[in-house]
C-alpha cells in the first residue's frame, strides 16, 4: 500500500485511514502520508470530489499523531459542508443524480457527522431512504454504497442518542428503518462463500455489519465464513491494488470507519508488517511473453465496431485497448482519468460519461460485466472483450 505507484495525492488517503485504524505504520511512514494527502489538498481542494474531501479529513483526523500537530479541521469540514451542498443542489437540478454517487454522499455524511460538522438530519435520512435509484446500479443493488450509507446512519444515529444532537422522533424512527432495510438488503447479496456482493465491497460490507448487530440475527451472518473466503482470496493475489487492500484491512483487524477518532492517540507499530503470503507475481512478465489474440469492440447502441489485436501474454485490458487504438485511431480512441483503484475510462471515440444521466463506459468480457478496471484485468487468449455505452 505503502510502495504503490496507485498511492499517490489524495489516492492515499484511503492507505493512510486504513493502514492507521490498523495500528500498523510506523511514525516516519505516516508522516510521509499525511505529507502527500495535505499537499493533494492545498493544491487542488477545488477539482476534488466531495468524498475525496471526506476520505481526506477522515484520514488525517482518523488519531492524534505524537507531535501533537493539530489540523485544521473546521476549515476543510467547512469546505466539506460546501461540497455535500453542491451535491444537493446537482440532485434538485438533475433528475435526484449527485454530481459523484451515493458512496460519496455517505462518506460525506460520515465526516460531517464525526467531525462536528453542519448537516440536517432530516435532510440526511430523506437522502439515505433505501428506495433511492442511487443505491442500484444497473437495477442491482450496489453492496459497497449500502454498507457506507450504514456506516453514516448508525454515526448519525449515535450523535442523536448520545444527546449531540436534537432528537426528533420521527427522524429517529426513519434512520433505524432505513439501517434495517440497507442490512436487508446487504445480507440478501450474500453468496455461498460468505462473499458481500463481491470480494470488493466484502471488507465494507463486513464495517457495516460489525456496527449494526442489533439489526439481524446471530444466523443470518457468519462472520468467520466470510473472513476465510477473503483470506483465501488474499493470498491468491485479489487484493494487489493498494486501495483493494486498504479497504479490506480495517474489517480484518476488526475496526470499522466508526474508530476515527480525532482525540484518540494512535497506535503505531514497526511499519514491517509481516506478511505471511508470498510476494505478489508481477502480472506482465519480464521476459519476452509469448503473444495471444482477443476480440475487441466498442459497442454504442447496436453498432459494434471489432477488431483482433495481439497482445502479450499477462496484458491487462488497458493494453489491449491502446494496442486498438494504435491500429484504428478514429474508431477506437479513448481517454482514461487516474481513479484510486486505477484507470477509469472516461471517453471512447469521444464520447463522454455523464454522472447527470446515468452513463459510462462499461467493461465486459465474454458478455460478463467485469468486477475489476481495465488497469488489472487481466486478459486471456481468444477473450471477447468490450466497452459498452451504457446506463446505470
Ligand atoms: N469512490 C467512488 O466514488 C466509487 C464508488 C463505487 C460504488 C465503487 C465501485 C466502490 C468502492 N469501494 O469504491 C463505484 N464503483 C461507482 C459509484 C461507480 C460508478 C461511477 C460513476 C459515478 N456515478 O460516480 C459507475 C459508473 C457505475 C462505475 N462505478 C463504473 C465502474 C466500471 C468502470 C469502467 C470504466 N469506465 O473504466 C467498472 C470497471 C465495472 C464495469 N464492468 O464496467 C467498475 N466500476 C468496477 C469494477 C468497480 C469496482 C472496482 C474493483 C477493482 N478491483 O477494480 C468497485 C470497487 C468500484 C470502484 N467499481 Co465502479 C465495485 C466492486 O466491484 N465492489 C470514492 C472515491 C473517493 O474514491
Amino acid at each position: 500500500m505503502i510502495n504503490s505507484k496507485y498511492t499517490k495525492g489524495i489516492h492515499a488517503a484511503n492507505v493512510l485511514l486504513s493502514l492507521r485504524l490498523g495500528g500498523i505504520l510506523n511514525p516516519n511512514q505516516e508522516q510521509q502520508l499525511i505529507q502527500q494527502i495535505n499537499t493533494a489538498v492545498e493544491n487542488k481542494k477545488p477539482s476534488l470530489t466531495s468524498g475525496q474531501l471526506a476520505l481526506a479529513i477522515l484520514a488525517l483526523g482518523a488519531c492524534k499523531g505524537p507531535d501533537g500537530i493539530s489540523i485544521n479541521y473546521s476549515e476543510l469540514v467547512g469546505d466539506l459542508e460546501n461540497k455535500f451542498q453542491a451535491e444537493i443542489k446537482n440532485m434538485e437540478d438533475h433528475d435526484g443524480n449527485p454530481l459523484t454517487n451515493y458512496y460519496q454522499l455517505s462518506l460525506d455524511i460520515l465526516a460531517l457527522c464525526l467531525f462536528s460538522g453542519n448537516y440536517s438530519i432530516t435532510e440526511v435520512t430523506k437522502i439515505l431512504d433505501p428506495e433511492s435509484k442511487n443505491y442500484y446500479f444497473h437495477e442491482q443493488f450496489s453492496v459497497d454504497t449500502g454498507a457506507m450509507a450504514v456506516l453514516a446512519l448508525i454515526c448519525v444515529k449515535r450523535s442523536i442518542t448520545s444527546g449531540q444532537n436534537k432528537i426528533d422522533t420521527s427522524d429517529l424512527e426513519n434512520i433505524d428503518n432505513h439501517i434495517e432495510s440497507l442490512i436487508a438488503k446487504i445480507l440478501s447479496q450474500k453468496t455461498e462463500n460468505g462473499l458481500l456482493g463481491n470480494i470488493y465491497s466484502t471488507g465494507e460490507a463486513m464495517q457495516a455489519l460489525f456496527v449494526s448487530s442489533d439489526y439481524y440475527n446471530k444466523s443470518q451472518w457468519v462472520c468467520q465464513k466470510t473472513r476465510d473466503t477473503v483470506l483465501t482470496e488474499i493470498s491468491q493475489g485479489a487484493f494487489r491494488m493498494p486501495t483493494a487492500a486498504a479497504q479490506i484491512l480495517p474489517a480484518l483487524m476488526g475496526k470499522t470507519y466508526l474508530d476515527v477518532n480525532k482525540d484518540s492517540s494512535c497506535v503505531y507499530g514497526s511499519g514491517n508488517f509481516n506478511i505471511s503470503t508470498q510476494d505478489p507475481i508481477s502480472v506482465t512478465p519480464a521476459v519476452s511473453a509469448s503473444q495471444i489474440k482477443v476480440n475487441y469492440s466498442v459497442v454504442i447502441n447496436n453498432a459494434k465496431d471489432r477488431i483482433v489485436v495481439s497482445v502479450a501474454d499477462g496484458s491487462v485490458f488497458l493494453d489491449v485497448m491502446e494496442q486498438a487504438q494504435k491500429e484504428n485511431a478514429t474508431l477506437f480512441s479513448f481517454t482514461v482519468e487516474e481513479s484510486s483503484w486505477g484507470p477509469y475510462i472516461t471517453t471512447v471515440q469521444g464520447i463522454k460519461a455523464n454522472n447527470n444521466d446515468r452513463t459510462y463506459w462499461e467493461l465486459l468480457s465474454n458478455g460478463e460485466h467485469l468486477s475489476q478496471g481495465v488497469g488489472s484485468y487481466v486478459v486471456h487468449a481468444g477473450d471477447d472483450l468490450e466497452v459498452r455505452w451504457s446506463t446505470y
